[in-house]
């Protein structure tokens, strides 16, 4: 998924006026910076209580984060109807209960996604699930020839897998090296998953295909600049997957953790942050936009991601490319908006364009949120050394060795984690 902004890279490394900052990838190169306050509301008064927390402060950050980063999300209904439309109670060789759903958006059901569901079949009683989105169909999670490929447009991926954007039979299990499902069911726990162009197409002419449109006012074919962009479309999208998840006696709605890589991460991250029914949040290499600091300006920057794939955020967002110093917020203060609820957030060390230092501070200042409920964050400023997971509090963090991926080592901590909180 790094192909897209390689090459921008390489064109911004080769063509620098193209940008107006430099593209950082060294420490010792990333200039002092102040971040908001977190604790500060925008009267200046001192956030001390739990209490301010949640009456001011949050509320605050909620808006500020829609108005100026990733638009608003509307807040009217639409009508929903779920629909089962597959059922294995002997799924993955015996180990699994396989569902799909169709969740239907609108009067006439105009819009739709697909969930995938896989339960542990020798758990009785509801089950804690992972909640996340793909990058290409729901078949790509797993080999099962169960799985129904998905129809729509896909963004990345190379033939045979992916054909002139659409899914091929090849593309079965293409990603399950993401998902491990099996190793997740071992451990007790079920996984949900929808494709995110299901929401938005994953590209800037898209907003008339996706969930978007159901909110047009007449005429209209585009988001206004405060109004949502894809990562809002599929932070939407999760939230309506958690609806139906809330009506699944198999789900402990109340053990939801929402999990995303990369952009994916991005819209992991803004769900968890507006919907509190989320019980955990997982971020991995989510960088820019997501968990990395932005006034760090090191890999990717408001810059390039809003050149890059101008659909994602709100208009209001192009406003701060190479202003980083004028966004009323940061990420950590994202993370904030978590707490007190367990948060894990991942980097990789070969992922600098995503900031994995910018990401394990993105926790340890929003600790102080954290503590206003008496919970533990990140204590120190200094990044741990790679493969060694940290935070015995309520945010958990790693760099793992390697690449812009999310893998059995990430999964592997993410059900330590979740054992540890979602299973008290
Ligand atoms: C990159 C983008 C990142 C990240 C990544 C991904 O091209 O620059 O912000 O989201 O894609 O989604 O894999």
């Amino acid at each position: 998924m790094m192909k897209f902004a390689a090459v921008l890279l390489t064109f911004n490394l080769v063509t620098q006026p193209l940008f107006s900052q430099k593209t950082i990838r060294d420490e010792s190169q990333v200039v002092s910076y102040v971040l908001p306050d977190l604790l500060k509301t925008r009267s200046g008064k001192m956030v001390r209580t739990k209490r301010d927390w949640e009456k001011t402060r949050r509320p605050e950050l909620l808006s500020l984060f829609s108005e100026n980063v990733y638009g608003k999300t509307p807040s009217e209904k639409v009508p929903m109807r779920f629909v089962q439309y597959d059922a294995d109670s002997n799924a993955l060789g015996g180990q699994a209960i396989r569902k799909q759903v169709t969740v239907y958006f609108g009067k006439k059901g105009e819009r739709s996604m697909d969930i995938l569901l896989y339960f542990p079949r020798n758990v009785k009683g509801s089950v804690p699930v992972f909640l996340g989105l793909n990058f290409a169909g729901n078949q790509v999670v797993h080999q099962d020839p169960g799985i129904t490929i998905t129809k729509r447009w896909v963004r990345d991926g190379v033939a045979p897998v992916i054909v002139e954007h659409r899914a091929t039979e090849a593309s079965r299990g293409s990603q399950a090296g993401d998902w491990v499902v099996e190793d997740i069911l071992a451990r007790g726990y079920g996984l949900a998953t929808v494709f995110c162009g299901d929401l938005q197409p994953d590209r800037p002419d898209s907003f008339n295909e996706g969930v978007h449109s159901l909110f047009f006012k007449e005429g209209q074919n585009m988001p206004q600049s405060d109004e949502w962009g894809a990562i809002g479309a599929w932070a939407w999208g999760l939230s309506r997957a958690m609806d139906y998840l809330e009506t699944d006696k198999m789900v402990d709605a109340t053990k939801v953790a929402v999990i995303g890589h990369s952009r994916l991460g991005k819209a992991a991250l803004w769900a968890g942050a507006q919907d509190q029914r989320f019980a955990m949040v997982v971020s991995n290499n989510s960088g820019e936009g997501g968990a990395a600091i932005t006034r760090r300006k090191f890999g990717e920057t408001i810059e390039i991601i809003n050149k890059a794939f101008p659909h994602w955020f709100s208009g209001n967002y192009k406003q701060f490319g190479g202003r980083e110093d004028a966004l009323p917020v940061d990420y950590h203060e994202l993370i904030a908006l978590i707490a007190p609820r367990p948060v894990y957030i991942a980097s990789a060390s070969e992922d600098w364009w995503a900031d994995p230092k910018g990401e394990y501070l993105s926790g340890y200042y929003a600790s102080p949120a954290y503590a206003l409920y008496g919970s533990e964050g990140l204590s120190t400023p200094e990044l741990p050394e790679t493969n060694r997971p940290t935070g015995a509090g309520k945010i958990g963090y790693h760099l793992r060795k390697g690449g812009h991926t999310m893998n059995r080592y990430d999964w592997q901590q993410y059900l330590h984690f979740a054992d540890k909180w979602l299973r008290r």
